[in-house]
Formats: structure tokens, sequence, C-alpha cells
């Protein structure tokens, strides 16, 4: 399953779920291995980095252009179509595709091969508080595409004294060698749009609508209203392509030191969340994200942020029905300087951004982007490429605001990048320190240092705790002192009117590396700050934070 909705009506999709033969270097003999899915849930891989060749064999029912799309492959992919090399990508988060032209009918195969190795090759993908897992790690599938056909749809709502309009951008491909005229209509409730226009050889077009809406409902946390929006291309009359969205009707703005909705101030409270889960690992099955969704919701959160990298889409389309709200962010997680000098950072995030953007960026619930968690924003060169990243941003969507998460207190340098000021603080767990006087002492830095009148979000706030491990002491590493440090953290940020969200740090256990010397400071190999462990298992803090969640903040 790609989506938790059909994309397609006319034009032939073939998921390409199922066992895939895989040969791992170093290792003599064949495997068989689940798509999506991590190869570390095999015995012989539990911790392995390496490059693992994935092959398929596919039956092409009549010959076509094909488009081959991937939604994620741990961490870098080389893509080959009949031994021929098509496409290949890095980053484990963003997904990716390509056209192979002029498949002829009859047996194909497809390899993949995928490398979760570190070094220089990799900015992103490092040694670090979260684990890298290797394999084709989310779904896979195949379409039959005509020459000319709809790349993508980007829709953006507006409105004006209640009354809803929507711009909608929809890019049609010519790949053929010759100039082609595509008819183009679209449907969104109830309302039809058509367009006709020709398209170069091997060029694209955007064609763009501008519409009223009279009774749409918006799309609220409370009431998530969600609309299909169905594109169909035709040529000389004939039906030849289609691509369905779904989309809903809202507006995120920053107004002061507000963060609005639709018009109203929300206060964002809910869990960061790693995608992984004890025996999937990254590849999250889709009954797992539903279970991740009950307790996070359950615990009164509206809101989840994608620590540290964009999302399968399977769970951002869980967010839209369910009206979970998401700070959805690009993949980078505590990268000094060093780390950002590497030369493939600059370009590896460009390509996370483009790619997160272009892929994302009509879900209504995800209301803020994120960059760059906890990097070098403390230096000047960390500052320019922080100041890149934003505007990056900023060129592709102007409807959301942007942020990043800070744990340079009293050093960071790019506050005044931002709409919206974002810090991690552990008060209590890693320093203690009354909490109430360090939060007034970071909001008063904040205010100081180009945070002025902007809106602030505690971004991380946690504690560690065994799972299973009670001690009436209530000592650190104890299931009551978690609980604790998150209630007290919690009276604090959830009653402070100057901060308009808070996500605790983090919703459940997950697996970390071992290299980069993780090991010393996390127990099992895993981040222990979850509320549940790595197997959903509440510990007492689910239970505080859901206490918690209730009683503060907005709405
Ligand atoms: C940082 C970081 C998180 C995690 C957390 C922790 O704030 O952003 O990814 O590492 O610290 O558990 O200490």
């Amino acid at each position: 399953m790609i989506r938790l909705f059909e994309t397609h009506r006319l034009r032939e999709t073939q998921e390409l779920d199922g066992m895939w033969d895989l040969t791992m270097e170093g290792f003599d003999r064949k495997y068989t291995m689940p798509v999506p899915g991590c190869w570390e849930q095999h015995p012989d891989f539990l911790s392995h980095r390496g490059r693992g060749t994935y092959t398929k064999k596919v039956y092409i029912k009549r010959s076509s252009d094909i488009r081959l799309e991937f939604k994620g492959v741990s961490h870098t992919a080389d893509v080959y179509f009949d031994g021929k090399h098509v496409v290949d990508h890095y980053n484990a988060f963003t997904p990716f595709s390509v056209v192979v032209k002029n498949v002829c009918e009859g047996e194909h195969e497809i390899k993949v091969v995928a490398d979760n190795t570190f070094g220089e090759h990799s900015a992103l993908h490092i040694p670090n508080d979260y684990y890298t897992y290797g394999g084709i790690t989310r779904p896979a599938a195949l379409e039959y595409v005509n020459e000319v056909y709809i790349e993508n749809i980007r829709f953006t709502p507006s409105c004006e004294n209640g009354v809803w309009s929507a711009f909608t951008e929809i890019k049609v491909k010519n790949s053929s060698d010759g100039v082609r005229t595509a008819e183009l209509r679209a449907e969104l409730v109830g309302c039809c749009l058509s367009s006709e226009a020709e398209i170069e050889p091997r060029g694209s077009r955007i064609f763009r609508f501008e519409q009223r809406f009279e009774d749409i409902k918006p799309w609220t946390p409370q009431s998530p209203e969600l609309y299909y929006l169905n594109a169909v291309l035709s040529e000389n009359g004939i039906d030849k392509d289609d691509l369905i969205e779904r989309v809903g009707f809202r507006t995120v703005e920053v107004k002061g030191t507000d963060i609005l909705l639709n018009g109203e101030r929300i206060y964002l409270k809910g869990f960061n969340r790693h995608e992984d889960y004890a025996v999937d690992g990254c590849a999250v099955s889709f009954q797992h994200m539903v279970q991740d969704m009950e307790l996070m919701q359950g615990a009164n959160a509206n809101a989840v942020r994608t620590c540290h990298y964009p999302n399968d889409e399977r769970f951002l389309d869980l967010c839209d029905e369910r009206g979970m709200m998401v700070w959805e962010e690009n993949h980078a997680r505590g990268l000094k300087l060093d780390d950002m000098l590497n030369p493939n950072f600059e370009k590896q995030c460009e390509d996370c951004i483009r790619e997160m953007i272009e892929n994302h960026y009509n879900h209504p619930a995800i209301v803020i982007w994120g960059i760059l968690n906890e990097c070098a924003a403390e230096t000047a060169e960390g500052r320019e490429m922080y100041k890149k990243q934003f505007e990056q941003i900023r060129s592709m969507d102007s409807s959301r605001p942007v942020t990043s998460a800070t744990c340079r207190h009293f050093t960071d340098i790019t506050l005044d990048l931002e709409d919206v000021v974002s810090f991690n603080m552990y008060s209590g767990w890693y320093k203690d320190c009354p909490i109430d006087e360090r939060n007034d002492q970071e909001i008063e830095w904040i205010r100081k240092s180009g945070g002025d009148n902007k809106p602030i979000i505690v971004s991380e706030v946690g504690a560690a705790a065994i799972y299973g491990y009670r001690d009436r002491s209530r000592c650190k590493w104890s299931e009551e002192r978690q609980a604790d440090l998150i209630r007290e953290n919690l009276e604090v940020y959830m009653n402070d009117p100057r901060i308009t969200g808070v996500f605790i740090w983090q919703f459940a256990d997950c697996r970390v590396t071992e290299e980069g010397e993780w090991f010393a400071t996390r127990a099992r190999c895993h981040n222990n700050k979850g509320v549940v462990d790595e197997y959903r298992r509440p510990k007492m803090a689910y239970d505080t934070a859901a206490e918690m969640l209730a009683k503060y903040g907005g709405i």
C-alpha cells in the first residue's frame, strides 16, 4: 500500500511489495527478503552495515513506458532495469522515481543495490542517536505511463473574509520526441476545470487554475475534512492518464507570537516520533502506525514532530485523516560544523528538502517545516547554511512557517532567520536546574537574540526510563523519575503564555547506533526517553503525559 487512498483509476499500477531476492556483499548465500522491510529483521543481519542487492522479476503485460517509484530505500539506492542503471538516490526518508522508456511486453528484472554504510559519502546518515537501517524500507510500485502524463499536483488553499479559494498547479510531462497537445480536466468539490496546451518534446508544462469555493468545510484538528482532486489528461479526446490527490482547506500563518490555523490561535502539544518499531526497524508497518496514532491521540496529543526526517506518506495520510498536526523536518540531527562541512552535506540537504516539499506539500496536517535539528547554529558558516535552507523552503512553499530546533543555548545566531523559535531543553535530566528559572533565562535570551515577537515552541522536553524499572527512590532511569520530570517540565512550559507548543521527547524508545559511542549513554543501545518502549508498552510517563496534555494548552 503506497498511500491511504487510490491515486490512480486510469493509470495502471502494480505494487512491488512482497518477497525479493537478496544477496549481501560478504555473504555467500542467497536470501529472500520482504519489501518493504529492513534487512536487520533477518537473524544474519541484525546489525549489518553494508550493501545488499535486491532483485525481482516483473511481467510487463503490454509495451509501455514504465514509471518505477520507491517511497524509501535506506540509505542509498542504485536501481537497474534489465541490468541497465536507471536512477540512484541518497537518503532513506524521501521518495524517488524514474521513467523507463519503451519497455516491451514480457519478463523484466528490477535490481536495487541498497547501501547503509557510513562514511564521507553520507553526510546525513551518520552514527547517531537513532539507527540507520538497510533495505527497501518503504513501499515501491511500478506504473504504466503514457508518453504524456501528469507528474504532480500542488494545491494551495486560501481564505479571504471567510471565502475559500484555491490555487491548483498541475504539472504535465511530455517524455516523447514530438510536440504533443495535452487536454487536462480536473474536478474538486463539484467544480470542474479544463485547459489544453501544447507541450514541447521532452518538456513539461504547469497548468494553473484559480477557483473560489462556496460550501466547503475547512480542515481543522477537530474536524479534518478532506476532498479528492481528480485530474485526467487526454489526447485527441481519449483519456490517457490521471492523478488523484487528497487535499484540505486550511491556512497557517504566524501573527506576532501566535501561530494561527484558519485564523485561530493553535497550541501544538504532542510528541517527537522516530520511525522505529521493535521488530520492524524503520519499516514501520501500517498497523503499527495506526497503533502509534491511537496511543498519541489517546494521550491527548494534537501534534507530532517527525524527528528528524521526512516521514512515510502513509503516516502523513493518517495525520490528515485524524487531524494530527505535523511539524515535518528535513533529515539532520546534531551535526557539528565539521559534519556540515562534508562536501556532500549541502546537496544532500537540498535534495532532501526539495523531495520533502514536492511530495508532501498537499498534506493539510503539515503546519510547519523544520530544518537542521541541533546543528551548528552557533557558527557563521552554519548560519549561512541555515539561511540557504530556509530560503529554499520559502521559495518552494510560502504557505507554511519555518523553524529549527536548537540546543545552542545563548550562542545560536540563526533565530532571526526563522518564523518560529524552537528550543530543546532537558531541565532536571541532563542538568539539575530550576525549570522555571532556566525557562525564563532561555526566553529572555531568545527575545534579545533575533527571536523577539515570534512564537516559541519547546520542541523537546523529557527524560529517560528503562521500561519496567521501578524504584521507590525515584532515581534517574526509573519510570517514576521520568514521569516526575515530564510532569514538572510540562507544568512550567504548558502554563507559560509565552510558549505556543510543546513536544515531549519522545513518544517511543528507539534503537541507536553503537558506532559513535552512543552506547555509553544509551542503555541497550536505545534512546530510552520514550513514554512507551519500542514495543509500545506504556511506561508510567505515558499516563502522566496524557494527564498533562489534557490539562493544559490550547485546542
Ligand atoms: C536531542 C536530540 C534528540 C535526542 C535527545 C536526547 O535534543 O534532538 O534527537 O538525541 O537530544 O535524547 O538527548
